[in-house]
């Protein structure tokens, strides 16, 4: 077991900590590191597109970009571990189950399909025409289709997707719940009702362009470390860079760039955040709201901040809006920010300064119960001086997974808009189901209530994933079938439906033949670039089938003899369903011509045309109200007689969402260990207690639920007051199922109102380390 400590970092992000980490990486993946032609393929025009996040190549034709977690994501595919018919045959599930979330992902990949067989408590292989036949019968036994539910993890390319999103609705639902839900959101709700398109408008070009980039709840330098070249290049020609962030992140101050030989030699490094505002978790609108107060004082002292002519010809209600400024008291603003009114002027400045402003946002400006609201506050600054739909500017919701964003244009959506049905039902000849599908909550709901019985999943570790764990454990466990499509072994496996399959695939990194040959695979980034992606390594396992084969030869099992799709066809050469895609959406014209010029295309983004899709016809003003009845607000009225925090739960620079490589934080001091709360000095005194005490996590909800997570340490950490910061998902088990993003349905992850009470003594013999 390594040493555990606590230990400030004071290095700049990347620099000779991530090259050190890189190789640790490899060796533990048991990958030789000389000639690891794997890495070097990573978003190469002929190699694949790296799994490990959305942010975009800067040119898909030039040399290999340096990401430190690409590595590790790459690293972790390519291994090579095995988790083979052994593996299960020396143990039990029980057995299995009792094992932490690191240990089974780190048995490697999966060999062989295996399905559970409940008399020896054990998974045991299975031909793969054995489980299709299994999951058909189970789906064609139900009598309702939408007692089906089918997840979606984003890493499915397009073409899995889009096979999959016509076989799920060609057998009639549309429950696809996928991790977009617990994700981004509410920047598609957002964005779409103010701009008319639920995706960032901005390209890595505009980067090279803008003035000021304000970054609000995001930490690139672990989620998205290839954006820190951009933000670095931004900072050295004069750009601003403003970092909204209760935790001061290393990569949002300093990146040294391990492919700038000088400052690595120097141990040099570049600052990247000119102005850093340490405001209160979910404080975002009240501060976003103070800086546009500030501009509309300064606009009715005389001044001319706003872009008038654009708001005339584009936008809608800017008057509702600056009233709506002008009587919102400052004090208030303060209060719910946890940031000066002369931080929020300033900060204000800063973007009137600015001839071209980019806005980028991640996770903790999504996961709150008024996200919705604060994208649309977001909106409401670019636009006040015309940020929308020109150079060097422009929203830039950065997401997450390498594909989610594609896959939602590819149709998992369960709240599909009619036009998508339309030309579905017309190009493949069927009546697409019209009823709305579940998201993940409701899907959780749905199952736990017994009327979702069946749950399919095309990746990801749901059981994991979600909230309420132990609400979400009970409604798998209800299900007659739970299915998973999966590289690695996870938590969702041993969290199984009285009937389970776990079904292996290919990964990115690996060559994909089918009957016509080598199949490459497309996916689009953050910036609506769509790309080629061709695996070059041996499969895993000859017995490994790629995603969008096993969809085929599932519908063809299900469905195959009621449907019109050539199923089987259409996977001996993915060109064929490239041409499908292109039949269904107009903007893949000429799909697999674009998509064979190296670097690939963009598709079209209306809003950065200027053009609204928007119900108005115009960019719209929103009018959001300082929320007070949050969550926290609520808990905070309901219990008096102690502290309320509120904690947000976000990630280790050692994980991949619920794939931990392991048990480090290195830019946040914490080493050897998870089960950590980060809590300001201040009130680890005023509770009386001391850095490093051990104390248990508990909801304060109002549904008489008890929501616990035990045996945390304290950390003592810049943090403001009253905050508390822990990693997931170790906390998913108090985040209730019912708090949700208003319009958009997203869990609540960073903002869960929760006591501290100090941990029962354990036996000093036993260490901490068992629950890890
Ligand atoms: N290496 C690695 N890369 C990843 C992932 C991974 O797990 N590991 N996950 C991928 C996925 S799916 C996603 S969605 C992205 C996630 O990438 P991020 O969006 O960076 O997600 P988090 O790690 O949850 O970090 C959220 C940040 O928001 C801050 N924050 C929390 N609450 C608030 C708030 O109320 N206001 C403000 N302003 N800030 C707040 C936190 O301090 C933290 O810095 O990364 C992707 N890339
Ligand atoms: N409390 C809390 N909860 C959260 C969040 C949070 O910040 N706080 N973040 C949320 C966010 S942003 C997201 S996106 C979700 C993530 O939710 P998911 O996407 O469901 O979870 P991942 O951990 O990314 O999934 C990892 C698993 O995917 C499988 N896998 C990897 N590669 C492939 C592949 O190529 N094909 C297939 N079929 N499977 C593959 C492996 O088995 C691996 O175990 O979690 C959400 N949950
Ligand atoms: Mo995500």
């Amino acid at each position: 077991m390594k040493e555990q400590k606590i230990e400030r970092y004071t290095g700049p992000a990347g620099g000779w900590g991530a090259l050190r980490s890189v190789t640790q990486a490899l060796l533990r993946q048991d990958i030789p590191v000389k000639g690891a032609r794997t890495l070097l393929s990573a978003n190469q025009p002929d190699g694949f597109d790296c799994p490990g996040c959305a942010w975009p190549d800067r040119n898909h034709a030039s040399s290999f970009e340096f990401c430190e977690n690409g590595v590790k994501a790459v690293a972790a595919e390519a291994t090579a571990r095995r988790a083979g018919p052994e593996l299960f045959a020396r143990h039990t599930v029980e057995e299995l189950a009792a094992q932490s979330d690191f240990w089974l992902e780190d048995q490697g990949r999966l060999t062989h399909p295996m399905v559970y067989d409940a008399a020896s408590d054990r998974y045991v292989p299975i031909a793969w025409d054995a489980a299709f036949a299994l999951v058909a019968r189970h789906l064609n036994a139900l009598p309702d289709p939408n007692q089906a539910v089918f997840y979606t993890s984003g890493r499915a390319s397009n073409e899995a997707a889009f096979l999959y999103q016509l076989f799920v609705r060609e057998y009639g639902t549309n429950n696809f719940p996928d991790c977009s839900n617990m994700c981004h959101e509410p920047s598609g709700s957002g964005m779409r009702a103010q701009f008319g398109v639920g995706k960032g408008t901005v390209t890595l070009q505009d980067f090279e362009l803008a003035d000021a980039v304000f970054i609000f709840g995001q930490n690139p330098g672990t989620n998205h470390p290839r954006m820190l070249g951009e933000l670095r290049a931004a900072h050295k020609r004069g750009a601003r860079i403003v970092s909204f962030n209760p935790l001061r992140e290393r990569g949002l101050e300093r990146f040294a760039d391990p492919q700038d030989k000088r400052e690595m030699a120097t141990l040099g490094s570049t600052d990247i955040s000119t102005h850093y505002y340490q405001l209160r978790v979910g404080g975002d609108l009240a501060a976003v709201k103070g800086m546009m107060k500030h501009l509309v004082e300064r606009e009715d002292a005389g001044e001319r901040l706003f872009d008038r002519a654009f708001i005339a010809e584009h936008t809608r209600g800017l008057d509702a809006l600056m009233a709506d400024l002008r009587t919102e008291p400052w004090a208030g603003l303060v209060e719910e920010s946890g940031l000066t009114e002369a931080q929020l002027r300033a900060a204000g400045d800063v973007y009137a300064a600015a001839e071209r402003t980019i806005v980028c946002w991640g996770m903790g400006i999504t996961q709150h119960r008024d996200a919705v609201a604060t994208i649309q506050m977001l909106g409401n600054l670019l636009l006040l001086r015309g940020n929308v739909g020109r150079p060097g500017a422009g929203p830039c919701p950065v997401r997450g997974h390498s594909n989610v964003q594609g896959d939602r244009t590819m149709g998992i959506w369960e709240k599909p808009p009619a036009a998508l049905l339309d030309r579905l039902g017309e190009v493949f000849g069927f009546e697409p189901p019209r009823t709305p599908g579940w998201d993940t909550v409701e899907s959780i709901r749905a199952m736990r209530e017994g009327k979702g019985r069946v749950f399919f999943a095309l990746g990801g570790n749901f059981a994991a994933a979600t909230p309420d764990t132990h609400e979400t454990w009970k409604a798998l466990r209800q299900c007659d079938l739970t299915v998973h499509v999966t590289t690695k072994l996870n938590r969702s496996h041993v969290v199984h439906g009285r009937e389970a399959l776990i079904l292996p695939c290919l990964g990115r990194t690996e060559i994909d033949m089918q009957a016509t040959g080598v199949q490459g695979v497309t996916v689009e980034d953050s910036m609506s670039m769509v790309h080629l992606s061709s695996g070059i390594n041996p499969p895993a396992s000859p017995h490994l089938l790629s995603e969008p084969a096993i969809v085929a030869r599932l519908a063809a099992a299900t469905i195959g003899e009621r449907s019109r799709t050539p199923w089987l066809q259409l996977v001996e050469d993915y060109g064929r369903i490239r041409d499908k895609i292109e039949a269904v959406f107009d903007d893949f014209k000429d799909f697999n011509a674009r998509v064979a010029v190296p670097g690939g295309f963009r598709l079209r983004n209306t809003a950065s045309e200027r053009v609204w899709n928007t119900l108005s016809g115009k960019a719209d003003f929103f009018v959001h109200a300082v929320p007070r009845d949050t969550p926290s607000h609520r808990a905070r009225a309901l219990r008096r007689d102690t502290v309320v925090f509120t904690l947000m739960t976000t990630r280790s620079h050692d994980q991949y969402n619920t794939t931990i490589y392991g048990q480090d934080d290195r830019y946040r001091g914490v080493f050897g260990q998870r089960r950590v709360v980060f809590i300001h000095a201040a009130d680890i005194q005023a509770l009386g207690m001391k850095d490093g005490d051990w104390v248990d996590l508990q909801t304060v909800w109002d549904d008489g639920q008890q929501r616990r997570a035990d045996r945390f340490k304290l950390v003592a950490y810049g943090i403001p007051r009253g905050n508390l910061a822990a990693y997931y998902p170790e906390t998913n088990a108090l985040v209730p199922l019912s708090a949700v993003a208003l319009h958009a349905g997203t869990p609540t992850s960073k903002s869960i109102p929760v006591v501290l009470v100090p941990s029962a003594p354990i036996d000093a013999h036993s260490g901490n380390d068992a629950l890890d």
